[in-house]
């Protein structure tokens, strides 16, 4: 893929392309507005709307059930049966049940939003989501006054899944929101992509989009949503917590303890796009005021 390191590139071709393209967004920011360099904000403002191919979308995952590869989720998801599917919505709520994606969603109009989305480590994609508010399926839960946050679980297919069967990670993949999260118009349940229906890849029949968090908060495949008291345990937490916390917003300023969240690269830029600056919360400040009087740089 185009913007993956190959062994057919030398550090011959490096050199002179990267410099042509160092010189070309200087002399462009330069020009346009007598700045030294494109400021993140603008450079964002540009790419805001031009949405990432389907391709790009769907042949570079992480849906560690099929695999640990970026390439793995394409090749193995294939296996995933998505019909019959049904959702049990369970814990604090007035009306628990199990419903197959079409009851769950029923008489909700299916949104197109186009999002920057933070997928894998410090890659970024702007992806047309086509889903519902994760707010109106709560609605009509009926969530108890002490239900305070949601849990969300992924299906577990043993004899599908190659991730499963190897053991890659404890399953069933787990994730989970605090209630204003889980509430926040912001935050949707997704069946599709550019209008068609979810790749398997891409956590077909429905899957969580988060957009200001980073991507792993985005949980595929649900199977089950449930309100609780308390907080829920997360996969990536449970790995490990000192590098993933519950919360997960995107914040170039507080470092993953191996790598800097200061800046990501677009998924299909080529391999000598330029890194851009990552923002507060994606670029989402409606979210920043959840989040007022809290430590981020403790919760993270
Ligand atoms: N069930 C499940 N959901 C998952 C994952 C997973 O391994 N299993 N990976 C997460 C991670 S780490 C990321 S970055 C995003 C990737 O979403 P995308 O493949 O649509 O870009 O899915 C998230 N949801
Ligand atoms: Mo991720």
């Amino acid at each position: 893929m185009a913007y993956r390191w190959t062994n057919d590139l030398t550090a011959a071709d490096v050199t002179p392309k990267s410099v042509f393209m160092n010189r070309r967004q200087i002399m462009a920011g330069a020009a346009g507005l007598g700045a030294i360099a494109f400021s993140a904000t603008q450079a964002a403002a540009q790419d805001a709307l031009e949405p990432n191919t389907l391709e790009d979308i769907t042949t570079y995952n992480n849906y560690y059930e099929f695999g640990t590869g970026k390439d793995d989720p394409a090749k193995n998801a294939g296996a995933l049966v998505t019909s019959p599917w049904s959702i049990k919505v369970d814990g604090l709520v007035d009306n628990p049940g199990e419903y197959s994606v079409a009851d769950l969603l029923d008489g909700l109009d299916i949104e197109e939003r186009i999002y920057r989305f933070r997928c894998v480590e410090a890659w970024s994609m702007v992806v047309p989501w086509n889903g519902v508010e994760l707010a109106d399926i709560l609605t009509r839960a009926g969530v108890q006054s002490a239900g305070k946050y949601v849990a969300f679980e992924t299906v577990v297919q043993p004899e599908n899944m190659i991730g499963v069967q190897r053991g890659v990670l404890d399953f069933p993949y787990v994730e989970g929101l605090r209630m204003d999260e889980a509430m926040h118009p912001l935050t949707m349940l997704a069946t599709g992509i550019y209008g068609e229906p979810l790749a398997n890849q891409s956590g077909a029949p429905i899957r969580l989009v988060v957009p200001w968090k980073y991507g792993f908060k985005s949980i595929k495949s649900i199977v089950r949503i449930t309100v609780t008291d308390t907080r829920p345990t997360t996969t990536w937490n449970k790995i490990n917590a000192r590098e993933y916390g519950f919360y997960s917003n995107v914040n170039p300023e507080v470092s993953h303890p191996r790598w800097s969240q200061a800046s990501e690269r677009r998924i299909g830029g080529g391999l000598f796009a330029k890194r851009q600056d990552t923002l507060m919360f994606n670029g989402y400040d409606e979210v920043a005021s959840l989040y007022d009087g809290m430590d981020l740089t403790a919760e993270f």
